[in-house]
């Protein structure tokens, strides 16, 4: 893995999220040395700096979505710049920023696939399953909604970001460490048949059947997309997130989970959001993030 090249975009925003200070987390990556930690271990890593857009005017949903045109805004700069570096063979790294900035990212990624005959796989770990729409939603946030939009149920300016609806299909996903989803999403999920391994899954059977059921298929013609959401985490090990739910990966289960994704080598692209550092202590959760992250990467006790 030693001749790759990843590009850091940081995009500053909590537009998506129900508590304010994910738009730190870029910043808070970087104060954990992410880009020198990389860097560490031969990768080719630039850091573009941050993507700009809309303040957050923080008011209440209309019609379901709260910030929606601010939401589409930022979206479509990520589109641009994850599509950008796509283009250029490099591996883009999102620093979120909140979840719903994954529609730009994943959209880009799917046509990159569609233009380059690739598999997509996406693994989305996360403590919730994303996937609720306008007329389920408790609370508008479109942090909650971006699996839902990636697979065409949403807002016509998200679903379309790419050019063509849906971005993507339900049947690319594998969702790890879910154990929070609404009652409508239950629903939805189901309907859809996103592949979900819940909490008791790997509590059952173990992160590592987990991983191999998560990875199975993947081969050299797949793209495998990480969208890393830090609450995926349990909160004892990453207090700094703003929707906790306790009952998560513990520390050597994550690990795991990030040096099985590594063995594939078909790591192409990676979203790190979520992480909220107003939340956090001695910013301990941004560091075991480029922690995971370097495993991520391929970092490993042992060679292999
Ligand atoms: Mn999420």
């Amino acid at each position: 893995m030693g001749n790759q090249a990843v590009s850091l975009i940081g995009a500053p925003t909590d537009i998506g999220a129900g508590h304010r200070g994910a738009s730190m987390g870029p910043e808070a990556l970087r104060v954990a040395n992410l880009q020198a930690r990389l860097k560490a271990r031969g990768i080719d890593v630039v850091d573009r700096g941050n993507l700009q857009g809309p303040l957050n005017p923080w008011e209440p949903p209309r019609e379901g979505y709260r910030h929606l045109s601010a939401v589409v805004d930022w979206n479509r700069a990520v589109y641009e710049a994850i599509y950008g570096e796509l283009s250029l063979g490099r591996l883009p790294v999102m620093l979120g920023g909140d979840h719903c900035l994954a529609i730009g990212s994943i959209t880009a990624v799917a046509r990159h696939c569609r233009e380059h005959h690739k598999k997509l796989r996406v693994l989305w770990l996360d403590a919730h399953a994303d996937f609720n729409t306008a007329q389920i939603t408790p609370s508008g946030n479109i942090h909650g909604m971006p699996v839902a939009c990636l697979c065409g149920m949403g807002p016509e300016e998200l679903t379309t970001l790419g050019g063509s609806k849906p971005a993507t299909a339900p049947d690319v996903f594998r969702q790890i460490g879910i154990r929070s989803v609404d009652e409508g999403e239950k629903r939805l999920v189901r309907e859809a048949r996103v592949s979900i391994f819940d909490m008791r899954q790997i509590d059952e059977s173990g992160m590592k059947r987990v991983m191999e059921e998560a990875l199975e298929g993947v081969d050299a013609d797949t793209h495998l997309h990480v969208s890393f959401d830090v609450d995926f985490l349990d909160p004892a090990i990453a207090p700094g997130v703003g929707t906790t739910v306790r009952g998560g990966p513990n520390y050597r289960e994550a690990q795991l989970c990030m040096e099985m994704i590594a063995d594939t080598g078909r790591l192409a692209s990676l979203d790190i959001v979520e992480l909220n550092p107003a939340f956090d202590k001695r910013n301990q959760t941004a560091k075991l993030a480029v922690d995971l992250v370097e495993s991520l990467f391929g970092k490993s006790t042992l060679i292999r």
